[in-house]
């Protein structure tokens, strides 16, 4: 690492002193600057890349040690290094626009285009800001992580994974409604930085040639930042139908357990009675719902405690599925810097993320795994990043990423669709696979995990989208998050908000600037996935069905798709795997089709809608 700062010292200074930087600004400079050549630009990407690259793995380094202890420290530590990163790389895409209009190599293209993109915290120019910004982010990233719910009297204070705990199992409304409220009140006194973070991002957006950091956002799929905004927007109207059947279906259930009073036809469900602080995850509100006569009789969680599954045995199990596809065994030294379970001496970022510090092989879990069903499929997510980082890393630097966001999100959610009754049979974890009138309950415990999740998946960066671009300003914050949750979910707080509030900072990405579009995309990208290797895989029946696991073409035709990386747009990638050019919820909606006719049947008579 030191070697490679040395050779690119120059260059490094060259960019902190801000000399030497023909971008638009200096017209008259550019002016008299000799005219931009081919060879100039493969030299320009490839220092670029050599001086990135040692700045990620800094700042990949100082976020894993922030992540994995949080103290005012790591904290400041951490914010340095993106501070750093961040202004090197908005330097370095303004350096890059002297070669817009040449006619390049393809390669080289379109690294200077990822470039470009590659900010989520567009930096702004002046270095105070950029350090100002870096700082707040990772100040919303830690008050976030370390937030605590004080019920006041004996009762103990409580972090998020214990109030989710309760969420779940409890069924007293008072009780939800009270841990409703008290983990969102961790989150007003990120109201005032969240708007300045705005304020700054914009201003490195729009340095960067971008309308505000949202259309900065939207420009990363290989189209126009409108025209991606309009295919969010068709392939919700592709799932929408499914989603109101299932809100209806459910509604009308826990009407029964909570009264007609607090549950009421055609009106939204309030937002603590799903059983997830976000309504975003309906799955643990199964038992309320089942589908009698076509239960499959056995619950994951339990079934893992009963067979002793620890944190350990967990991650094992989630990397053999990658093994049996063909994929080389992970790391030993990813088995001894991985942070599996919750420190019992120091605050962490306890959301589950995959890591790749070196950008080779150095990869990480960080997660506080519990031993709970919800937990074994998010395990299978996160080494879905982390097999694909591996896949990738022997691309140049600025290719070292998913074909768009979405696959990033979808890989492991795509071998979780696997995990079906035969498979946890024969991992022993079932004795007996249940009978196939069973489907409907398999099916409806899937969609309300998949199914339930597309309208927040889509609405957080609605939301994002319209504050970025001003069209929500803060005074109007929480109305605007509302009117969302009630459009897209159908969901309504359940204790009386107001301005006062700040609903979105008590979710993790909104606090720690990840956008979430990818999480949407990554959902409808799954099932088209899944389907296309078990097609790979020569199979035939119903897709609820199918398993990949241990399936060498299905794990050939993954893994050739993971390692293109970002070196090609989308959708030939997407061609790679599937066939298909076009992101399209035609396997979703195939994969339930047999939920989505029971749905019906139970639906008539009652009136959907909110
Ligand atoms: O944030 C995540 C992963 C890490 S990339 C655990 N997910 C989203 C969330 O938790 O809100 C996975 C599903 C959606
Ligand atoms: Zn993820």
């Amino acid at each position: 690492m030191s070697r490679r700062i040395s050779t690119l010292g120059i260059l490094a200074l060259a960019l902190m002193a801000g000399f030497a930087r023909p971008g638009l600004a200096r017209s008259a400079e550019a002016q008299a600057a000799p005219a931009p050549t081919t060879a100039e630009a493969q030299r320009f990407v490839s220092e670029a890349e050599a001086l990135l690259l040692d700045l990620w793995i800094e700042a990949e380094r100082a976020s894993w040690v922030q992540s994995t202890f949080i103290t005012q420290d790591t904290e400041i530590l951490a914010a340095q290094a993106n501070a750093r990163k961040n202004a090197a790389t908005a330097e370095l895409a303004k350096r890059a626009t002297r070669f817009d209009g040449l006619s390049l190599p393809p390669d080289v293209a379109r690294k200077l285009k990822l470039l470009k993109l590659s900010l989520t915290l567009p930096a702004p120019s002046d270095p105070k800001e950029n350090a100002e910004l870096a700082g707040i982010v990772a100040g919303m990233e830690s008050a976030y992580s370390t937030g605590k719910y004080c019920p006041g009297g004996e009762a103990p204070c409580v972090d998020l994974q214990e109030i989710s705990d309760t969420m779940a199992r409890s069924r007293d409304a008072s009780q939800l409604a009270a841990l409703w409220r008290g983990w969102h009140a961790t989150a007003p006194p990120l109201r005032d930085e969240f708007a300045r973070y705005v304020e700054l991002a914009n201003k490195g957006a729009r340095e960067l040639g971008f309308a505000d950091t949202g259309a900065m956002w939207r420009s990363k799929y290989d189209m126009q930042p409108d025209d991606f905004a309009r295919e969010v927007d068709r392939l919700w109207s592709q799932v929408k139908p499914l989603y109101d059947s299932l809100h209806c279906y459910v509604r009308s259930n826990l009407a029964r357990t909570y009264g007609s009073t607090l549950v009421q036809e055609g009106k939204p469900i309030s937002a603590d009675l799903l059983g997830n602080m976000w309504a975003q995850d309906w799955t643990n509100i199964y038992p309320l719902v089942a589908p009698k006569g076509g239960d499959p009789d056995f619950d994951l969680t339990e079934r893992l405690r009963a067979n002793s599954y620890d944190a350990m045995k967990m991650v094992r199990t989630g990397e053999r599925f990658f093994t049996s596809l063909g994929f080389a065994p992970l790391p030993d030294t990813f088995w001894q810097r991985s942070m599996i379970t919750k420190p019992r001496d120091r605050e962490v970022v306890c959301h589950a993320s995959a890591w790749d510090i070196d950008w080779l092989d150095d990869l990480r879990l960080k997660m506080c795994v519990e031993i709970k069903a919800e937990d074994f499929a998010t395990v299978h997510h996160e080494l879905g990043h982390n097999f694909y980082q591996r896949a990738y890393s022997t691309q140049p630097p600025l290719f070292r990423d998913s074909a768009n966001d979405g696959f990033h999100e979808a890989v492991g959610d795509t071998l979780a669709l696997s995990i079906t009754p035969p498979y946890l049979k024969r991992l022993g974890l079932i004795e007996r696979e249940p009978d196939p009138s069973a489907d409907i309950g398999l099916l409806l415990n899937q969609a309300l995990d998949k199914v339930a999740f597309l309208p927040f998946g889509l609405l957080v960066d609605q939301w994002r989208w319209k504050v970025f671009s001003g069209e929500v300003t803060p005074e109007r914050y929480n109305g605007a998050w509302w009117e969302l949750r009630r459009r897209y979910q159908g969901v309504v707080a359940p204790v009386p908000r107001s301005e006062a509030d700040f609903d979105p900072g008590a979710k993790y990405h909104v606090a720690a600037n990840v956008p979430y579009t990818r999480y949407f995309l990554a959902t409808i990208l799954e099932f088209q996935f899944h389907r296309a290797l078990c097609e790979a895989a020569g199979y035939q029946g119903p897709l609820h069905r199918c398993s990949i696991y241990a399936n060498p073409e299905a794990g050939r035709r993954l893994k050739a798709m993971l390692e293109m990386g970002a070196s090609r747009p989308w959708p030939d990638a997407l061609e790679a795997l599937t066939g298909q050019r076009q992101m399209d919820a035609g396997a979703m909606r195939g994969y339930f089709a047999p939920l989505e006719r029971w749905l019906g049947q139970q639906n008539t008579g009652h009136a959907c809608g909110w």
